[in-house]
This record gives structure tokens, C-alpha cells and sequence, in this order.
């Protein structure tokens, strides 16, 4: 059976883990612990979760081409098309690595240790770009109700700020109403992250 390797605070991970449920794939999550091991660069050559080991050997990494091929093994459900909603979907992950970035100075005690040559603070150009990217979302209306790729991807990202660091996504309501949909369900529940905050 396939495997999805997955740490469970992870909020790219929590995006594969959702559609394995939602679409009840015999996919098999194997939790690894945080922070990962030089262990993990033998899995993802970028040391990461989420990836998905395939039957065959092949692994299939980073977090956009495991969705797709989630997708593809569900027998491409019409609520993801590729051409339409790529990239969506695309930013949505970028705008996670941003938010990720951001948190993650923060958290590894980061500070300035050389004279600033570009001049701007690395973590807040990282929470612009995540600011103007939901205001891009709501404006467009390009996250639509339901369990689609881009919604879980984004409700993933938001619920993550909840449980770790905080982002004000319900001041967007046409996002909060998907994200707060998506939060009922079971495969929300199924894949909360554990408890961590940082002190
Ligand atoms: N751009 C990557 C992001 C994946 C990512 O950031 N994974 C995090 C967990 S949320 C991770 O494995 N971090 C461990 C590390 O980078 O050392 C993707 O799309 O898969």
C-alpha cells in the first residue's frame, strides 16, 4: 500500500492526510517525529513531509504534486481541474511556505546578524505576502464552499495559525465561510494537530 509520511502539527501534510479520507484512498499516514532526523533527506531530498511512497519505490514530493496525485488516484473528482484551479491551489502552497518561513524565524530565535544590505524584515514581507495573497483569494472568490483542493489547502494553512501562531483570516468572510464549513467535518477532526505553542 502507499505510504504518506506526515508529522502531525504539519499543515501540508494535514492537506494530503484530509483527501486520503475524504476520499477514502488506500493510502497508509506514517507519522515521523519533530523536528525530523537526517533520516528524512533519505525519504524527500528537501527533507520534508509530506511525500508519498508509492508502491512501486517512486516517492512523490512536494505537497502540490501529492495532492494531484491523490486526485488522480480518486479518479479525478470534477471538483479539482487542473486547468481552472492550479493555480490557486499553487499559491495557496506558496502562501504556506511564506506563513511557515515567517513563524519559523520566530520560533528558532532568529535575529538580524549582519547589516540589513536589502532592507526590509524577512518575516513581515513573509506575513505581506500571505496578507495580500488571502485579500487576492476573497476578492476573486476562487475558494468556493466544499471539500475542494484549494479550500482544504487553505483551511489547513488557517487552522494551523489557530493552533500555533495566529492569523486574522476571518476578517476575510468569503474564506472564513470555507474554512469554517471545512472545520465540521471528520476528516478535520481525524487530523488535528497536537497542542505546541511557542513560550
Ligand atoms: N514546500 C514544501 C513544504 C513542506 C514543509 O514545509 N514541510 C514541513 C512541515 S510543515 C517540514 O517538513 N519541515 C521540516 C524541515 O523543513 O526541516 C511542500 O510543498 O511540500
Amino acid at each position: 500500500m502507499d505510504k504518506l509520511t506526515y508529522f502531525s502539527g504539519s499543515p501540508f501534510a494535514r492537506m494530503c492526510r484530509v483527501m486520503v479520507i475524504e476520499w477514502d484512498l488506500p493510502v497508509e499516514p506514517v507519522e515521523y517525529a519533530f523536528p525530523p532526523g537526517p533520516d528524512m533527506f533519505a525519504i524527500n531530498p528537501l527533507g520534508q513531509v509530506p511525500a508519498l511512497i508509492r508502491g512501486d519505490g517512486k516517492t512523490i514530493f512536494p505537497t502540490f504534486l501529492v495532492l494531484e496525485a491523490l486526485w488522480k488516484m480518486a479518479g479525478r473528482p470534477s471538483t479539482y481541474d487542473a486547468d481552472r484551479d492550479r493555480q490557486v491551489l499553487m499559491t495557496i502552497l506558496q502562501m504556506t511556505d511564506a506563513y511557515v518561513a515567517a513563524c519559523y524565524q520566530r520560533w528558532t530565535g532568529l535575529g538580524p546578524v549582519n547589516r540589513n544590505a536589502i532592507g526590509y524584515d524577512l518575516a513581515a514581507r513573509h506575513l505581506d505576502r500571505v496578507n495580500s495573497t488571502l485579500n487576492w483569494l476573497e476578492t476573486a472568490g476562487s475558494v468556493t464552499p466544499g471539500v475542494t483542493l484549494p479550500g482544504v489547502a487553505l483551511a489547513c494553512l488557517c487552522l494551523w495559525a489557530d493552533a500555533r501562531d495566529g492569523l486574522d483570516w476571518r476578517r476575510y468572510p468569503g474564506l472564513a465561510i470555507v474554512v469554517q464549513d471545512l472545520d465540521q467535518r471528520d476528516s478535520f477532526a481525524q487530523t488535528t494537530p497536537r497542542v505546541w505553542r511557542y513560550e
